[in-house]
């Protein structure tokens, strides 16, 4: 059996057991061990956050950067075929388009995104080659289908999945826009990640809403909105309703809040706060945030229940539940 399969077989049992295979990497010693507060570690959103840690555990221990790590483990999202938010298989927006939103970020400031690109297998890597061939930070739309073309990166055909295509002729019979907290539509995934040496990463990618208008973008690409990363402090990633989490800058907003001492817990439940005075039609919206400062404590807070994230340290990899406001 694989590495990875294991890692997954592993977490999947909801165990949190030491797990020599992967960790043994990083010297870490069962008498240090506090799975409270442990580093490499790494949080992401969501059910298909467990096998997107696992797929980033095994490149962190493959290259020992938490940058590789992060983008290798959305783009485990980017490919399955079940996930109707995140990859060229999500849902279209209201032209039956399927546009997608991505983003990475170094701990050092480093930055690259896309947004509205068509036809890219893994807008993560695209956005990772903004941040590190082009003087800029974000490219979007014809621009970025240009520059992937440039990279040399494969176009792909522009058709619905068949699960978006079911789902699509269904919308179509109303074509009423009503996202559904937690069903379908709110199911980014937003990575951040600790390695051993203390360097922050993270990475977010998306189709976005569900039948949002052609040329929408959401949260997710938006440096410091869907996600933010500072070495000094600590990273936070969003996911959810993006135009309620662009109007805080949540991620930003949550490292702000742990620079000024707040836990990771705390500077999350805050944003939510934050972010519920700032809502109208608070019982429709979602969105929930974790966060991890330079320490390895975490934080995971939503509006409403229904969030889940995946937290994967040395002693495995499992689901938990986020507390939420309401
Ligand atoms: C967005 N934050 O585009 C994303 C939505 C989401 O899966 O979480 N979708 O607003």
């Amino acid at each position: 059996m694989s590495q990875r399969r294991k890692f997954i077989k592993q977490s999947l049992m909801g165990s949190a057991v030491f797990f020599p295979g992967l960790a043994g990497a990083f010297s870490q010693s069962l008498e240090k061990f506090d799975p409270q507060r442990e580093k490499p570690l790494l949080l992401s959103t969501w059910n298909h956050g467990v096998p997107a840690n696992a797929a980033a555990w095994v490149k962190l221990n493959e290259t020992g950067s938490i940058l590789d790590a992060v983008e290798a483990g959305v783009r485990d999202t980017e490919l399955d075929m079940e996930n109707l938010s995140v990859g060229l298989q999500g849902l279209p927006d209201r032209e039956g388009i399927t546009t997608l939103d991505a983003s990475i970020m170094r701990g050092d400031g480093a930055c690259g995104s896309v947004a509205f690109v068509r036809q890219i297998k893994h807008p993560i890597t695209l956005a990772r080659a903004v941040m590190e061939k082009t003087p800029h930070v974000m490219l979007v739309g014809e621009g970025a289908r240009q520059f992937a073309i440039a990279q040399g990166f494969t176009l792909e055909e522009e058709k619905l999945s068949p699960k978006a295509r079911i789902e699509y002729d269904k919308w179509k019979v109303t074509s009423q826009y009503k996202p559904i907290i937690n069903i379908e539509n709110h199911d980014t995934i937003g990575m951040i990640g600790l390695a051993a040496d203390g360097k922050l990463a993270g990475s977010c990618t998306t189709s976005g809403l569900a039948y949002k208008m052609h040329g929408r973008v959401g949260d997710s690409p938006i440096i410091g909105a869907g996600l933010y990363v500072d070495d000094e402090v600590g990273a936070a990633t969003a996911t959810g309703l993006g135009e309620t989490i662009i109007r805080i800058c949540g991620s930003f907003l949550i490292v702000e809040l742990m620079r000024q001492g707040r836990s990771p817990q705390e500077a999350c439940e805050e944003a939510v706060r934050r972010l519920v005075r700032k809502s109208k039609n608070i019982q429709d919206i979602q969105a929930g945030f974790l966060a991890i400062n330079k320490d390895g404590d975490t934080g995971a807070y939503a509006v409403h229940p229904g969030f889940n994230f995946a937290k994967a340290t040395a002693a495995g990899n499992v689901l938990l539940d986020s507390k939420s406001h309401f």
